[in-house]
């Protein structure tokens, strides 16, 4: 395009659909922000800048400006040539790690259902189609591109906020040649929510792999051999009553999910065996216990045998094991194991770890399957792509909810400190004149839950509560509370109630329901059930369940609150080592519906997402920075000729 007919493009555009770029706002004001995104959003322009950072709003329908021609258009296209677009950001990272060899990442951020998890896939999929590659390369791709069904039917389920909605974080890096091929990838996964496993909110659905697989996708042959029936047969599906999700086509879903195996390397056998463990996870959650005197015996004997089948081990041992626990006691000084048996509570709580032990295995079989079907020896440079599960807030919000919306804080955390703090911190350092633009820095929450000592934070003294109290269950959630009461009941963004406490996070106030919180925290899979499978006559399920239970029961296990700590400042880390872009998703509606504008919903997000004070430092400050080395870097002539210019910029 040349500049006459750009300047007549932007000189339409601004008149038909608002400002491109935020920044060029006559009046900088949060209703003028909201503004502008509407007349965009009912133009059919989901897409806004404000300078670097994508504002994408979700259209629920589909645009018909994703073709191979938006491709050709954006393709080493610069950023004000054309319209906004994700393929221009995606387009401007591949540039930029080929030009100055450095890895890049961008974090999507959003609330459940604003649309990150499918900005994520047209990013991977820009990026296959403007790659070259042989024959290789081509097959990386592939698997790249594959491995979003085959977690999402594994790995994602129909919320009351989102029919498709991600229950694990991803970050996928894919890596290049210095080239610029993508000759390799990486997925790191964050604590799928495994509970759903076994119990789902009312109008919600497990996974998508169980109505897959069970009620569209199996054939004849495979529902006898899995015992398939109808979907209210299964206790783990019909507790919900929610089956069919209208814009899900389970059936092709599952055609879709087998191609992937297939693409990504998973042999046939070991398909066969995912099935056969999913089915045999539906079928131990028909296994139910009566009190029989003071503990439990299973309710109907025939319930045993088809998971027994399934899962290749002895039916009586299976009951044993559901229904009794050895435990090591410790008497004159002498230790020995005795058995004790369970009440029905403690039989379904040990029935239902081992299903959802079995399934989030088999999960980690299949992003490992992936990442080995991509490894590559040598690393040379990445772009990584954060998908992670968006804030939620339900009626009922139990630990699940906790640890999504600490990891959505810590990149909230994230933005602030790169965009809003490090830019004006660099003025002030640099003596250039400023005036701060205050905006709300959301490390005190972050504090608030994470905090190891002085003071301690929320996840630090559910830990504590988890080592010192034996007792899952009510007793230990309810000195939770009270620890939780005494120790952070200050703080200006924690408050208590009745049924737990309350966390003021950057995107809202959410009550948390302190029930199941030890239990889930603690995770516990009791040495019974691991070696209970390792009898399993199926080779495949025995390598589900590695741990070498004599050396394992010395240490202290680790929590699922730690994990995720971990896991999360990990990711924090390797973010930090790349440059980063900014996804921020918009969700205009809970209708679902194209060209739903809920007016204060958008306010609230806007506000919460901190865009006018991005905005705001964004016209105030420079446009473009580079560190000297670098931009001399860029330019061969000064390189070639002017060794004594980079000398003097290194000072
Ligand atoms: P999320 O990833 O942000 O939620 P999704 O990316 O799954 O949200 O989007 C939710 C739904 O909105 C999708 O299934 C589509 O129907 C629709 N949608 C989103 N973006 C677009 C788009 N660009 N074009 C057309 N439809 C779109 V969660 O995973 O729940 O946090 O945990
Ligand atoms: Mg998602």
């Amino acid at each position: 395009m040349n500049s006459k007919t750009q300047l007549q493009w932007q000189s339409h555009s601004v008149r038909q659909h608002g400002v491109d770029d935020m920044v060029l706002l006559s009046k900088i004001s949060e209703d003028a922000i909201i503004a502008n995104l509407k007349k965009r959003y009912m133009d059919d322009c989901i897409f806004t800048y404000i300078g670097p950072v994508l504002i994408s709003v979700n259209p629920f329908k589909q645009m018909p400006y994703f073709g191979e021609k938006e491709v050709a258009i954006y393709q080493g296209a610069a950023q004000y040539e054309n319209p906004p677009h994700i393929y221009e950001l995606a387009d401007n990272m591949y540039r930029n790690m080929m030009i100055n060899h450095e890895n890049q990442c961008v974090i999507i951020s959003g609330e459940s259902g604003a649309g990150k998890t499918v900005a994520a896939k047209y990013i991977m999929s820009y990026i296959s189609k403007v790659s070259g590659g042989g024959h290789k390369v081509q097959h990386i791709k592939d698997i790249i591109l594959q491995s979003n069904p085959l977690l999402e039917a594994f790995g994602n389920a129909k919320t009351l906020r989102n029919n498709n909605s991600s229950r694990f974080g991803k970050y996928f890096e894919i890596q290049f040649s210095s080239g610029g091929l993508p000759d390799g990838g990486k997925i790191s996964n964050f604590l799928l929510e495994k509970s759903r496993v076994v119990a789902q909110n009312p109008g919600e659905r497990s996974f998508h792999i169980f109505y897959q697989q069970l009620i569209e996708g199996a054939n004849e042959d495979q529902k006898s051999r899995f015992g398939i029936t109808t979907l209210n047969y299964y206790y783990y599906l019909n507790q919900s009553g929610s089956y069919k999700v209208d814009d899900i086509d389970d059936k092709s879903n599952f055609q879709e999910t087998m191609h992937a195996m297939n693409v990504t390397g998973i042999t046939k056998e070991e398909q066969a065996q995912v099935l056969g463990i999913i089915a045999g996870v539906l079928h131990l959650g028909n296994i139910s216990f009566k009190e029989a005197g003071n503990y439990a015996s299973v309710e109907n004997e025939q319930f045993l045998a088809f998971p027994a089948f399934l899962l290749g081990i002895d039916q009586n041992r299976l009951r044993e094991k559901l229904t009794s626990r050895k435990m090591d006691s410790k008497w004159a000084g002498k230790s020995e194991s005795i058995h004790v048996t369970l009440n029905v509570e403690q039989a379904c709580y040990t029935r239902d770890a081992l299903s959802k032990a079995l399934y989030s295995r088999i999960f980690d079989f299949l992003v490992e399957s992936i990442n080995k079907a991509m490894v590559k020896d040598n690393q040379e440079i990445n772009i990584g792509v954060l998908d992670i599960y968006g804030f939620e807030i339900f009626q009922k919000n139990g630990f699940e909810q906790f640890c999504i919306n600490y990891v959505n804080e810590k990149l909230q955390l994230i933005f602030i400190e790169l965009t809003l703090k490090a830019e004006q911190d660099e003025y002030m350092q640099e003596g250039i004149k400023w005036t701060p633009i205050e905006y709300f820095n959301n490390k005190t929450v972050c504090d608030l839950i994470e905090n190891k000592v002085n003071p301690p934070g929320i996840m630090s003294i559910l830990d504590d509560v988890c080592a010192t109290m034996h007792a899952v269950g009510e007793r230990a959630d309810y000195t939770l509370q009270l620890k939780l009461c005494v120790r952070v009941g200050n703080h200006e963004h924690f408050d208590s109630w009745k049924q737990g406490f309350i966390i003021h996070h950057y995107a809202g106030k959410v009550a948390y329901n302190a029930e199941g919180f030890c239990e889930r925290n603690r995770d516990v899979l009791f040495a019974d059930i691991i070696e209970l499978m390792q009898s399993s006559d199926i080779a495949f399920i025995r390598t589900l369940f590695p741990e070498n239970l004599n050396t394992e029961k010395k240490c202290r296990p680790t929590t699922a609150c730690s994990k995720i700590k971990k896991q999360t400042n990990d990711l924090m880390n390797t973010l930090m080592k790349s440059t980063p872009h900014y996804i921020r998703c918009i969700k205009p509606n809970e209708t679902k519906r194209p060209r739903d504008w809920e007016e204060g919903r958008v306010k609230h997000q806007v506000e919460y997402l901190g865009l006018k004070e991005n905005i705001c430092i964004c016209r105030t400050g420079y446009s473009y920075r580079r560190v000297f080395k670098k931009f001399l870097q860029r330019c061969p002539e000064v390189k070639q000729h002017d060794r004594g210019a980079e000398e003097t910029a290194k000072e």
